[in-house]
């Protein structure tokens, strides 16, 4: 029939991914202060939404709460435990509240009845190249990402884990970029909240 889906929870769960230098990191920076901001009073009526959000960052669950098998030191990486990981994340992710805001290099482990937007940020190949030289990747691992972004691996991952229509495709080559993205994000929040009746 045609009568709206009933969600499980009063603020949407959102997915950033992308290929390590495209920007999840800072867009989650940028969104958490702006549900900071939202939290002290300090911004509009349409920030009010924010409230409820916070951001979980997935490399911190990986360390703190040991959800890996050790440290791969060829590519500088957690040899990430996902069973773990997903133990770790669910109280938050299937909570009444939702609202978690995901950062992950990688998508389609999270169930999709947790997920309400997958956000999958991506960069020029340059502006990526020179980020992660910055961060003195390795070689091997560089080469890595940089092929895994024209590849679209992370889109692809998005596309084949999750409905068309919650998967958003955003470039994050500019600050201008992010912070068009950061304003994409919190609209979508609000209407998602709107269309709930939340
Ligand atoms: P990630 O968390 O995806 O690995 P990051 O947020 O740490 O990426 O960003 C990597 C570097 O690139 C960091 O120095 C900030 C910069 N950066 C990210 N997004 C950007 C954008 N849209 N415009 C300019 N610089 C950006």
């Amino acid at each position: 029939d045609d009568a709206a889906p009933v969600h499980p929870r009063r603020n949407p769960n959102i997915i950033i991914t992308g290929t390590p230098g495209t920007g999840k990191t800072t867009h989650c920076e940028a969104l958490a202060a702006r549900i900071e901001a939202a939290a002290e009073g300090k911004s509009g009526d349409a920030d009010a939404a924010l409230t409820e959000l916070r951001h979980i960052a997935v490399n911190d669950v990986v360390r703190d709460r040991n959800c890996h098998d050790g440290w791969d030191a060829e590519y500088q990486s957690w040899l990430v435990d996902e069973d773990k990981l997903l133990d770790e994340l669910e109280p938050d992710m299937t909570s009444e509240r939702g609202g978690c805001i995901v950062d992950w290099h990688a998508c389609d482990l999270f169930p999709a009845s947790w997920v309400d937007l997958v956000v999958v940020l991506t960069a020029d190949t340059e502006s990526l190249y020179d980020r992660l030289a910055l961060r003195k990747y390795p070689e091997a691992k560089m080469q890595e990402n940089i092929d895994a972004e024209i590849m679209q691996v992370l889109l692809t991952e998005a596309h084949e884990a999750y409905e068309p229509q919650i998967v958003v495709e955003l470039a994050s080559n500019t600050p201008d970029d992010m912070e068009a993205n950061v304003d994409r994000i919190v609209a979508w929040v609000t209407q998602w909240r709107k269309d709930q009746g939340s």
